[in-house]
């Protein structure tokens, strides 16, 4: 199933952040078409890849018996952060309030690199958060989900620096999904950015999995630009002053 998903509260959002209109594209899929869905991702990101991040450098925690300490968590596309819920359920290591890197599949939520093993899994917060950068800009974010609203409450929706997507109504319908189904996700941001914020919010105890995450860039990567100091236009702001004074003086 393809689906795009239009943002909610994206006109308020707008102008309470100035930021750019992004879009979302949805595509649902069986555990058992990951290959197709490789397939379909690979005709959606024919841009620049700008960053990468499949989580196969860092130390997993096994099964269910680890200690989680991957947050905040610097990856190659930013920073990971989680939200704690109120609910751990049967897959959740303790502390609650963290992500997990895990590797052995579980619970419907697995690797969906080629040749890898590990994924970022949620623990069952109600969030999963992405400072997104790379030290140049970039103008979409893809990336595979697993196991969304098979349990609990269908609730699953996606904030980009600040729109809202609400994907359980507007994908789903408030049906609930199949245990270990695969999502593939790209957002487009409606612009250049340095950085973006990414929530990928559940209800809590209905753990999923995030992998293969790529920042992407419609033109040639290059240097995020400087920004501008708040003090060069109060700068700006007296030597026109000064100028203007000067030709008062003249013209006087
Ligand atoms: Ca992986
Ligand atoms: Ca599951
Ligand atoms: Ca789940």
């Amino acid at each position: 199933m393809f689906g795009k998903v239009t943002a909610a509260a994206f006109a308020a959002a707008l102008l309470c952040t100035g930021a750019n209109a992004a879009s979302v594209s949805w595509s649902s899929y069986s555990s058992a078409n990951l290959a197709q869905a490789k397939t379909d991702r690979a005709a959606l990101d024919v841009d620049f890849q700008v960053a990468f991040e499949d989580f196969e450098s860092f130390s997993p925690v096994l099964g269910n018996t680890g200690t989680g300490s991957f947050t905040p968590l610097n990856t190659a596309v930013g920073v990971f952060t989680t939200t704690p819920g109120a609910t751990c359920g049967g897959s959740c290591n303790q502390p609650n309030d963290q992500s997990l890197v895990r590797n052995a599949s579980s619970f419907g939520r697995y690797n969906t690199t080629d040749s890898g093993a590990q994924w970022l899994d949620s623990n069952d917060n109600a969030a999963i958060n992405l400072a997104g950068s790379a030290g140049s800009n970039f103008d979409s974010i893809s990336f595979f989900l697993t196991d969304i609203d098979d349990v609990g409450l269908v609730t699953f929706n996606i904030d980009v620096d600040g729109q809202n997507f609400d994907i359980a109504a507007d994908i789903f319908n408030g049906l609930k999904q199949q245990n270990g189904d695969l999502f593939l996700v790209r957002i487009e941001l409606g612009g250049p950015v340095a950085s973006s914020a990414l929530s990928l919010n559940i209800d809590t105890g209905d753990g999923f999995g995030l992998d293969d995450v790529r920042l992407g860039s419609s033109t040639a990567p290059g240097p995020s630009p400087v920004p501008v100091p708040a003090s060069l236009p109060l700068l700006l702001g007296g030597l026109g002053a000064i100028a203007w004074a000067k030709r008062r003086r003249k013209a006087a």
